[in-house]
């Protein structure tokens, strides 16, 4: 049994967020495991805009890889708890993730936002257009927009992430705010699972649940860098952790 539970009941308001850790025991490598390091390149070389523009084809060789792993790795137990916590709490659960690899979606979590987009998605480097669904792998060619070469630009394609110093989807962002203001009139439970706590603004998440009265729990493997602002730490793997946390009392017990 985990050394903290996290107790639910019919007035909580879940909001969970994820990092790379929830994805390593399904053979998903962490950013900051290799010592932020992707084959000697460091993290700001293939995810930063201006990487990209430096070096496309390394940047797609990098995605391109990536692609192919997540697209081998199955959801484990960590993404399957958390499945099953939204069958039970409805719309008083919100899964935020700053993965990728499509994991908790191929798990079944549909009340999910991915803060930090898709590797299974591209948009345009230039104009406005939505993301596409986009699973194929970048080698020789660079792929470019069409929508701005039938108006005679040239732009690349890129995936459909969000790079530091970029802004986060705004509507994203409200969805968030908005849940938390409504956990604030209930009671309010912030979890965040297998994230180091150093990319922001997901760092600070923990910050805005205890300002709006919540009660905060990290389950990581190591202390992460933001440790000292939660109320609770359980240290361990996600995947061995999460089916073990959660202890229902009321309606929510039944479900
Ligand atoms: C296990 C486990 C197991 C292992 N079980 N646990 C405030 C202060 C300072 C700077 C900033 C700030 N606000 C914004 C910034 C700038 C910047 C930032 O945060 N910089 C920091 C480095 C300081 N943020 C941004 O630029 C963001 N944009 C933004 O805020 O715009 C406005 C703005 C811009 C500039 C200045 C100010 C404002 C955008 C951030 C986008 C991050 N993008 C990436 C790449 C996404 C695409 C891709 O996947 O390739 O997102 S970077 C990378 O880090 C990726 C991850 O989602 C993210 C977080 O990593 P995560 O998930 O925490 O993974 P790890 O590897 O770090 O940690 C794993 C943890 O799991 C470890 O602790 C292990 O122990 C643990 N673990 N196995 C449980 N089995």
């Amino acid at each position: 049994m985990p050394a903290a539970r996290v107790r639910l009941d019919d007035e909580t308001f879940l909001l969970v967020l994820t990092g790379a850790g929830v994805s390593a025991e399904s053979g998903v490598p962490t950013f900051r495991s290799g010592g932020g390091l992707w084959e000697n390149h460091p993290l700001e070389q293939v995810a930063t805009p201006q990487g990209f523009e430096a070096d496309p084809r390394l940047v797609w060789r990098f995605y391109s890889e990536r692609r192919a792993q997540a697209a081998q790795c199955e959801p484990n137990p960590g993404h399957v708890a958390l499945q099953a916590l939204e069958e039970r709490l409805g719309e008083r659960l919100l899964l935020v993730t700053q993965n990728v690899d499509g994991l908790h979606r191929r798990a079944g979590s549909r009340r999910l936002i991915e803060i930090h987009g898709s590797l299974f998605a591209t948009r345009c480097a230039r104009c406005q257009r939505a993301p596409f669904a986009d699973d194929s792998q970048v080698t020789a060619t660079l792929p470019e927009c069409e929508l701005c070469a039938a108006s005679g630009r040239r732009a690349l394609l890129r995936p459909a992430v969000v790079w530091f110093g970029e802004l986060l989807d705004p509507e994203h962002l409200r969805a968030i705010e908005s849940f938390i203001a409504r956990g604030r009139r209930r009671r309010l439970v912030f979890l965040a699972v297998g994230t180091s706590g150093a990319v922001y603004p997901a760092a600070g998440l923990v910050d805005n649940a205890r300002a709006a009265g919540g009660e905060t729990f990290l389950v990581n493997a190591d202390p992460a860098d933001n440790l000292h602002r939660f109320h609770h730490f359980v240290q361990g793997q996600s995947g061995h952790v999460l089916p073990t946390l959660f202890e229902f009392s009321g309606p929510t017990q039944r479900a």
